[in-house]
């Protein structure tokens, strides 16, 4: 007799509450950096729940962590669905967790029912999506889609020092269970659950996202390099101050991009000053600047606007100006039969649900790239992300992997 696969709400709260533990912070978030030494913990927490249920767990060559329910034809590609585990350094315990877990909680309700499935269903773990350690992020699922190449960050030092390639290492040692496969195989589609990051679901009191797009995303390094002097003896005709040149660039940025376009965003998230003494005029002056919007175009212009702003800064401050691009993510359509299989498993739940574009980058932003894809969010309180008060209840975790649920049956039924 074929029973339905239902979610197990107090084991999925529960795998939350265990992983909410691994690099927990004291003000309720978590620091789980990408390939860090609390990353590994985590994978390895949940290889060994995986192989408990006699699920496969594998890892490819960047590390992202597979874990396999088989089905009855292993030729067909799987239906992959997961998230990522790292996080921001004073990240919130739901961003990437959430919609692992919930993932893999779709498998164990399919384990507990017995369900017989034609293909095999997938969970993926991504390697670092958050790119706060390593830069760019995503890279785990940019190599999966080919839209990035792991060569090209082998040599990458994290902010706190190790080089990619030896963390990867490390990383990939640390789980001897889990067979290595090559990076890229093909999947019938990728769904992801994550929390919305933003506000609104939560005004509008809609329990569920149907996210159809991703807005596009650009990461600028900018170093302004000038001249070291004393801070008490050189009049301003001799200073070539880079920290007055940043404070013109960061200023006419943020009086001019978001005021001008209600969809545009602008992030001066990391500055730093070398030698960064009190009383040096600083040599070099280097920020990160993250800009993002739904329109190409519009983001290519304000990238445009960027460099022109940090020209006449240079010029001003007869400083010169070094600007690397880091992260250059074009906006993202997903596919009309993933977010129309989200929107019917919604209604057949008796969720409401609205159509939404995501403002944050996802895993799934690549993987669109090489299958059909989409994304349920779920809302997050006060819209509050990326900062460790982040917070989900309990009925929007489950109505959201309730909702995954449904649209893996629906997609495993579709063929
Ligand atoms: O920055 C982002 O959009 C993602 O949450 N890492
Ligand atoms: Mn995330
Ligand atoms: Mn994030």
């Amino acid at each position: 007799m074929n029973i339905k696969p239902e979610v197990n709400a107090a084991r999925l709260l529960a795998s939350v509450a265990d992983f909410a533990a691994i690099g927990a912070t004291p003000a309720g978030g978590v620091n789980r950096q990408a390939l860090g030494v609390e990353d590994r913990i985590a994978r390895r927490l949940l290889a060994e729940r995986a192989l408990a249920r006699g699920f496969t767990v594998f890892q490819d060559e960047i590390a992202n962590l597979f874990i396999r329910r088989e089905g009855k034809d292993a030729s067909l590609p799987p239906l992959l669905i997961g998230s990522h585990l790292d996080s921001q350094p004073t990240g919130g315990r739901f961003d990437g967790a959430l919609g692992t877990l919930s993932a893999f909680e779709v498998l164990e309700a399919l384990a507990d029912a017995g369900t017989e499935t034609d293909r095999a269903v997938e969970v993926v773990a991504f390697t670092n999506e958050e790119g706060s350690r390593y830069s760019p992020g995503c890279m785990g699922s940019m190599a999966f889609s080919g839209a990035g190449k792991l060569a090209d960050w082998q040599t990458t030092h994290a902010t706190d020092g190790p080089v990619l390639a030896d963390e990867l290492a490390a990383t990939l040692a640390a789980l001897p269970e889990a067979a290595v496969r090559p990076i890229g195989h093909a999947i019938s589609a990728f769904v992801e659950l994550h929390i919305e990051q933003g506000p609104i679901l939560e005004r509008e009191n809609v329990p569920i996202g149907v996210v159809t797009a991703v807005q596009g995303t650009k990461w600028l390094e900018i170093v302004f390099s000038g001249e070291a002097a004393h801070a008490g003896t050189t009049p301003l005709e001799f200073r070539k101050d880079p920290m007055s040149a940043a404070a013109m660039v960061i200023a006419s940025l943020q009086s001019a991009i978001m005021p001008a376009d209600p969809q545009a965003r602008l992030t001066i998230g990391r500055i730093a000053a070398e030698p960064g003494s009190i009383n040096v005029i600083p040599s070099s002056v280097t920020f990160t600047v993250d800009i993002r919007h739904p329109d190409a175009e519009t983001l290519a212009a304000m990238e445009r606007h960027v460099r022109q702003e940090c020209e006449t800064a240079s010029r001003h401050w007869h400083c010169d100006v070094a600007i690397n691009r880091r992260v250059d993510m074009a906006p993202a359509q997903f596919a009309s039969s993933i977010t129309e299989t989200i929107a019917d498993t919604c209604a057949a739940l008796d969720l409401k649900s609205r159509p939404m574009v995501s403002g944050a980058f996802h895993d799934a932003l690549f993987v669109s790239r090489v299958a059909p894809t989409a994304m349920i969010f779920v809302p997050c309180r006060n819209g509050i992300s990326h900062n460790e008060a982040e917070f989900v209840s309990d009925a929007h975790m489950i109505s959201g992997a309730r909702v995954l649920l449904g649209v893996v049956g629906s997609l495993l039924l579709a063929g």
